[in-house]
């Protein structure tokens, strides 16, 4: 067996003038209590450092760069590095980049992973941007990821770190199939994943009323098919006037919850993980190299 002892910490609501120290403190608390329960790893939500701004129409380019983060870590984010190292905590945080690359300014929605001594050990940005580019008439709430960001160029890289090897994706990421396939391909034990759910995402209300049920069968079956565990760590409670679901969760490879968050305030959950259940899982049901039928999956990257 190879264990680990893995936490998510789920945050409630950021207020739109919540300053970074403030939701950093917050943070820390949760990286104290994961410490108290032994936690060797903490995931964050996505977008973590800041309310969820896509849900507004911004066209002041300062207040757009408001939310970004041009470093990371950055003066006001990096006490968050120190007190993990000083704990010996590694964790997964979700943060919108601000990246100078190509001779250009470009946005992404990002995540990284930090290392149990403070080192950022691998970065993954967003690629399956949900939502529109421009509000939506009639809808009461918007979501314009498209707007703020660019899809990410960086692929699904995993890292052997924490004891493991680890891969990450960001919210809407967690419904694609192709997301952990990818990273399942390349070996994961463990993926990460941060999110931001409002629970009228769809503005169909059929669907809405489903939000925190596709949310469970989507990690359920990305864990169980992909013989991997899940971590993923919401944005909560009601943020701006926005309602979204908590509903954290730790998924073992058996597809099974091993730990799920009973509020939508800032809350820990934790749970000791054996990165050897999905061993027996890929020498069995899902031996990739035996059952998998490549040649008959080619329409995937087709279309
Ligand atoms: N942040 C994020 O990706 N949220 C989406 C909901 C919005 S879709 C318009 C999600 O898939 O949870």
């Amino acid at each position: 067996s190879r264990f680990i002892n893995l936490a998510c910490a789920q945050m409630g609501p950021i207020a739109r003038d919540d300053d970074r120290s403030t939701v950093v403190r917050r943070q820390i608390e949760l990286l104290r209590e994961a410490k108290s329960r032994g936690a060797e790893f903490v995931v964050f939500p996505e977008l973590a450092f800041t309310t969820f701004f896509p849900r507004w129409v911004l066209d002041d380019p300062a207040e757009i760069d408001s939310f970004f983060e041009p470093e990371m870590p950055g003066p006001e984010t990096r006490p968050l590095f120190e007190a993990a190292s000083d704990l010996g905590i590694g964790f997964y945080i979700g943060y919108a980049e601000l990246a100078q690359e190509d001779g250009r300014t470009r946005r992404f929605n990002t995540a990284i992973i930090v290392d149990a001594r403070g080192r950022i050990v691998g970065k993954y940005r967003k690629v399956h941007l949900p939502g529109h580019a421009g509000p939506v008439e009639g809808r009461t709430s918007q979501h314009l990821e498209k707007r703020y960001f660019e899809p990410g160029n960086l692929g699904f890289p995993v890292w052997r770190t924490m004891g493991g090897v680890v891969g990450m994706c960001i919210c809407n990421d967690r419904r694609w199939p192709e997301t952990y396939r990818v990273m399942a391909l390349q070996g994961a034990e463990l993926v990460c994943v941060g999110y931001n759910t409002p629970d009228d995402h769809t503005g169909v209300f059929d669907f809405d009323q489903l939000t925190g049920f596709h949310h469970q069968l989507s990690l359920q079956a990305g864990a169980y098919q992909n013989a991997t565990w899940i971590a993923a760590a919401a944005k909560a409670g009601c943020e701006e006037g926005s309602n979204m679901i908590g509903l954290s969760m730790i998924v073992a490879p058996s597809g099974q919850i091993v730990a799920m968050a009973s509020t939508t305030g800032d809350e820990l959950i934790s749970a000791k993980c054996d990165f050897d259940m999905g061993t027996l899982y890929k020498r069995t049901i899902f031996d990739f190299a035996r059952h998998r039928e490549p040649s008959q999956y080619g329409l995937i990257v087709e279309r």
